[in-house]
């Protein structure tokens, strides 16, 4: 464990070393404004009650935002919210001081303040942007939105449809339940569940997709908690061809599973009776969204990759990082140290609304997992000792990662989002390439907060 005076002066440190060598400026800027703010907004759709959301720019889901590859991005951000906020550009591998995870990266920013994010843009992928302070109700009010990169110049005319996917919890007046903001029973069982699905921002939108050829999906789970199962209406099968933003060898699956935080490009053969896209958890068929066929003029497929942005590498030297996920209900957790001191978890529970910890200790921002040099090859080798699913996040890096979340058959892929089963152990294989204090939590948001997190300092 070490101290908040100690990760600052560690940070200071860090910032004078040049993480990636910036694009020159003839590669181009590509500029945005994002303003965070309170917006009465009724998420129930037109005509239902109204609910205080805070979006980026008055939208929910925030502005699309479209980069090309190797640009630097820049994005002024002003808040208006009244209470300090920062932006994580999820997937990224990013700048670390550009990563936006408060009081580790950057000093949070205030109510009125501005700042300015500003990085280069690695990778073609599906990215997302989202609040990373008390994330767990910034995030669920709807401080999110889709940032797209992509190989050749954005095209109006693209066949890529973003989809967007949020689980909001409504109070029988259709409003947001404000309420439960902090429920103990969602900090130790699955997070905050909801019971209202949008796609793109609505209930069951209509999503105009050509008549003919190849599509491709982005599909974005931007839950606070829920796992989303899609599947289309013929049940046909989707190629997936991406994940978290990077290519993969393209395999098909009947069901298209996302924990959150995590993406899929899928591409789909479009045609008039594609139908609809149904959510399946539970068994039932909820429909997600529908599909309206209309003629595009000109349409263009972005271009498709599938070769990896660095292949599984050489594991023989590798450092490895164990993590053992204790906690929840359920689970096998007696006591954790927390502030230095250990405690049982009745009072972590009941007095320090903590509930889950990462080799014994309750985790959080200043929670150190490991010290690697920079160039490493790491294992972090994860078991998830606990009755619960967890999503977890590597900031800064992508990792491999056998994957045992499509069916019985193992994809080898990358990803910077792992959804595990409870009692899975699983390895996430990176090269440390990427300087800094990084990140290393679970997704859904709720257990992020009560302790499922640490940090991975690359020097
Ligand atoms: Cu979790």
């Amino acid at each position: 464990m070490i101290n908040r005076r100690q990760f600052l002066t560690r940070l200071s440190g860090l910032s004078i070393i040049a993480a990636f060598p910036l694009p020159t400026l003839a590669a181009g800027h590509r500029r945005y404004q994002l303003t965070a703010a309170r917006v009465e907004h009724p998420i129930g759709g037109p005509g239902k009650p109204v609910s205080p959301l805070l979006l980026y720019n008055g939208k929910s889901p925030g502005p699309k935002l479209t980069a090309r590859k190797g640009e630097i991005l820049e994005i002024d951000f002003q808040n208006r919210l009244e209470q300090p906020t920062t932006i994580h550009w999820h997937g990224i591998r990013n700048l670390n001081e550009m990563d936006g995870v408060p009081n580790v990266t950057q000093a949070v920013v205030e109510p009125g303040e501005q700042f300015t994010y500003s990085f280069p843009v690695r990778d073609a992928g599906t990215f997302w942007y989202h609040a990373h302070n008390r994330s767990f109700e910034q995030v669920a009010r709807g401080l999110y939105g889709p940032l797209i990169v992509t190989d050749s110049e954005p095209s109006e005319n693209s066949r890529d449809i973003v989809l967007m996917a949020d689980d909001w919890r409504l109070d029988e007046d259709w409003r947001l339940d404000e309420a439960s903001f902090g429920s103990l029973h969602d900090w130790s069982h699955g997070g905050r569940l909801g019971n209202w699905l949008t796609i793109n921002g609505e209930s069951r939108p209509e999503i105009p997709i050509p008549k003919t050829g190849f599509v491709r999906l982005r599909v974005i789970n931007a839950a606070n908690a829920r796992v989303l199962s899609f599947q289309f209406s013929r049940k046909a099968p989707m190629q997936i061809i991406a994940l978290d933003g990077a290519p993969c060898v393209p395999f098909d699956t009947a069901t298209l599973r996302l924990g959150p935080a995590q993406r899929a490009d899928i591409i789909v053969q479009a045609d008039p009776d594609l139908g609809s896209l149904y959510e399946v958890t539970g068994g039932g068929n909820f429909e997600a969204a529908r599909f309206i066929s209309k003629p595009v003029s000109k349409s263009v497929l972005e271009n498709i990759s599938a070769s990896p942005w660095y292949s599984y590498p050489d594991i023989k030297d590798a450092k490895l990082i164990n993590v053992h996920m204790q906690g929840g209900a359920m689970g096998n957790l007696t006591s954790a140290e927390f502030e230095g001191e250990e405690m049982p978890i009745r009072k972590l529970a009941l007095e320090k609304q903590k509930f889950w910890a990462f080799n014994g200790q309750v985790g959080g921002y200043e929670h150190l997992l490991a010290d690697l040099n920079l160039g490493d090859t790491a294992i972090l080798r994860v078991f998830n000792d606990t009755r619960w699913e967890h999503t977890m996040h590597l900031h800064g890096h992508h990792f491999w990662v056998k994957s045992k979340e499509f069916g019985q058959e193992t994809h080898e892929v990358l990803r910077d989002t792992y959804l595990m089963a409870p009692g899975e152990t699983a390895d996430l294989v990176f090269i440390a390439d990427n300087p800094g204090l990084w990140l290393f939590h679970c997704h859904a948001l709720e257990h992020h907060a009560g302790g499922m997190g640490g940090v991975i300092s690359i020097s």
